[in-house]
């Protein structure tokens, strides 16, 4: 049977990173919101998260179905889907390594998130462009290379080579580090601008990603969303400065 998976209409967001492993692995799945319509894939969704009956409930998508299982959580979906998939490490320890490195990964798109809402999420980015302003330039100072030199570092000490993030295989990391540099790219230009020269291996890992096939067709395809400024990496000329 078909994984389900269940995101907002319209936008990459954390679903995004779900998506790149069920393309990776040439799985099948329904991206239901977005194949069953706006109004009504997003209803159905709302209707899960809304049931009175059901049990276990997701509070945020994305969330994925399997059958009668609902799995909520990027990381959570991730850790599920790794073994089925091929995309995570035979070695039990090592699942654990890579799934504290999805929950870094899901800590650090918290803070991309807050660069454009450092008050309130039910804020209009408009209603908070002075606090945006003032987070996006911490982060883009503090953040992005504090979290970008420890993927580097990993990469750097993996005692399997430095091509992938974990043991010496791809795994469902190193396709969601590909997700991390194209969206900043996209919402940091500049400050991006220098990038692959401070974090070799990272760039590397994200050209490897982008050139493998399944990922290279699917990302030209149009299950492949453009970013926009709805999505949790956003392009506001304004708070993007380079780097120092
Ligand atoms: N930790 C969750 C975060 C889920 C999340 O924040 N989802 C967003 C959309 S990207 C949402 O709909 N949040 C609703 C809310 O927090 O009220 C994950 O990694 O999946």
């Amino acid at each position: 049977m078909a994984y389900e998976l269940y995101y907002w209409d319209g936008i990459q967001g954390r679903g995004e990173f779900v998506r790149l492993a069920l393309e990776e692995a040439g799985a099948e799945y329904i991206d239901i919101v977005r194949l069953s319509g706006r109004g009504r894939g997003t209803g159905a969704m709302l209707a899960i998260m809304q049931s009175g009956n059901e049990a276990y409930i997701p509070f945020a998508p994305p969330f994925l179905k399997d059958g009668d299982l609902i799995i909520p959580h990027v990381a959570n979906i991730l850790l599920y889907l790794g073994p089925k998939l091929g995309l995570a490490p035979d070695d039990e320890g090592l699942r654990y390594v890579v799934n504290g490195l999805q929950l870094t990964i899901t800590d650090f798109v918290a803070e991309v998130h807050d660069t454009h809402h450092p008050i309130a999420m039910s804020l209009y980015y408009e209603d908070q462009k002075e606090e945006a302003k003032a987070r996006s330039a911490s982060f883009i100072k503090e953040r992005i290379p504090k979290f970008l030199s420890y993927f580097e570092r990993v990469l750097q000490q993996n005692p399997k080579g430095s091509q992938y993030i974990a043991g010496n295989a791809l795994t469902y990391v190193d396709l969601s580090l590909f997700q991390i540099i194209e969206g900043l790219i996209y919402a940091f230009p500049k400050a991006m601008s220098r990038y692959s020269s401070k974090y070799p291996l990272l760039a590397a890992l994200h050209d490897s990603v982008e050139q493998r096939p399944n990922i290279a067709r699917y990302l030209k395809s149009d299950r492949r969303l453009a970013f926009n400024t709805e999505g949790i990496f956003r392009h506001y000329p304004e708070l993007d400065v380079e780097a120092s």
